[in-house]
């Protein structure tokens, strides 16, 4: 039954609408820790320590050395793997309307793979928000409790432009509506631990798309996938894009 599925399904009308969830564990093969495996990013920190709004109130420098040195980490020659190559050659053969890659990921791997529109649910590693003036900038230096905010000259008001716990995810209604006209719904390389992206897959399953899990390990929602294929993302991805293209 799969079989003949999986050999009907993956010759989509060109108008299939896919949207695809990508977690950490589609940029561990370049380098970028996770956060939950072996070494994960927070180990020795409690995300209760840096990824909350209480966190950066009571000890800003902290959570800024958390990000300054993922940051320093993610600006020091980390490529794009395979995975976010397959996906942006995907979006540019069915048309970047028709594939929505919606990434928990705060690298840009995905950009320099080659994707465009990709959306950030969890902010920008490489953005900076004032708390001040709200304005959002580029940002490729150290943030500390003094940086000054060059569009309305707060010191101090910097924030990294991220979703911690507790924070609305950003972009969810453009979310929920693409997954509600979803006809494939692929997850890459998450762990679904996180709400609310752990729960796309339902909104994918409510409306009838068919729904494809990638990972190296089972993840806490596999059994809430028709399909899932365990393999190293820089294998698995080519491979489902070259199905759906061929
Ligand atoms: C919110 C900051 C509401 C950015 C992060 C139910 C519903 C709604 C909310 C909740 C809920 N239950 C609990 C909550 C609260 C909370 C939550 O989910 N808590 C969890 C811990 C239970 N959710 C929130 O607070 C969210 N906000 O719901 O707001 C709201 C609404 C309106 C108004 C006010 C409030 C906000 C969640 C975002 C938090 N920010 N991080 C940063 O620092 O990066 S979460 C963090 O985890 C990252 O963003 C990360 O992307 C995300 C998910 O982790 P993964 O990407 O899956 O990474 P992980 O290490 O866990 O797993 C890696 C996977 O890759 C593994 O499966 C591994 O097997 C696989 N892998 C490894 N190598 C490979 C591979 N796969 C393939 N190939 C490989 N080579």
């Amino acid at each position: 039954m799969l079989l003949a599925w999986t050999n009907i399904e993956m010759n989509p009308k060109p108008e299939t609408n896919i949207v695809i969830l990508t977690g950490a564990g589609i940029s561990a093969e370049s380098g970028l820790p996770t956060f939950r495996g072996e070494g994960g990013l927070y180990r020795g920190y409690r995300a209760e320590e840096v990824a909350t709004p209480q966190a950066f109130e009571r000890d800003p420098e902290l959570v800024h050395s958390f990000y300054n040195m993922r940051r320093r980490k993610l600006l020091d020659n980390i490529q794009p793997n395979a995975a976010h190559q397959a996906l942006a050659k995907l979006q540019n053969s069915f048309g970047h309307d028709q594939v929505t890659i919606v990434t928990q990921n705060v690298d840009n791997l995905h950009e320099l793979g080659g994707a465009t529109d990709v959306v950030h649910i969890h902010g920008e590693l490489l953005k900076s928000r004032c708390t001040y003036c709200l304005g959002i900038a580029e940002c490729k230096e150290d943030l500390s409790a003094e940086t000054i905010c060059v569009q309305c000259g707060t010191a101090g008001s910097l924030r990294p432009d991220i979703v911690w716990f507790g924070e609305p995810p950003m972009k969810m209604d453009l979310v929920q509506a693409k997954l509600e006209s979803a006809e494939l719904f692929v997850s890459i390389g998450t762990s679904g631990a996180v709400y609310p992206a752990a729960e796309f897959v339902e909104v994918a399953r409510d409306v009838g798309a068919k729904t494809i899990e990638l990972n190296i390990d089972p993840s806490a929602t596999s059994n809430r996938f028709d399909e899932c294929r365990i393999g190293p993302a820089s294998q698995e991805v080519p491979k489902l894009v070259e199905q759906l293209l061929n």
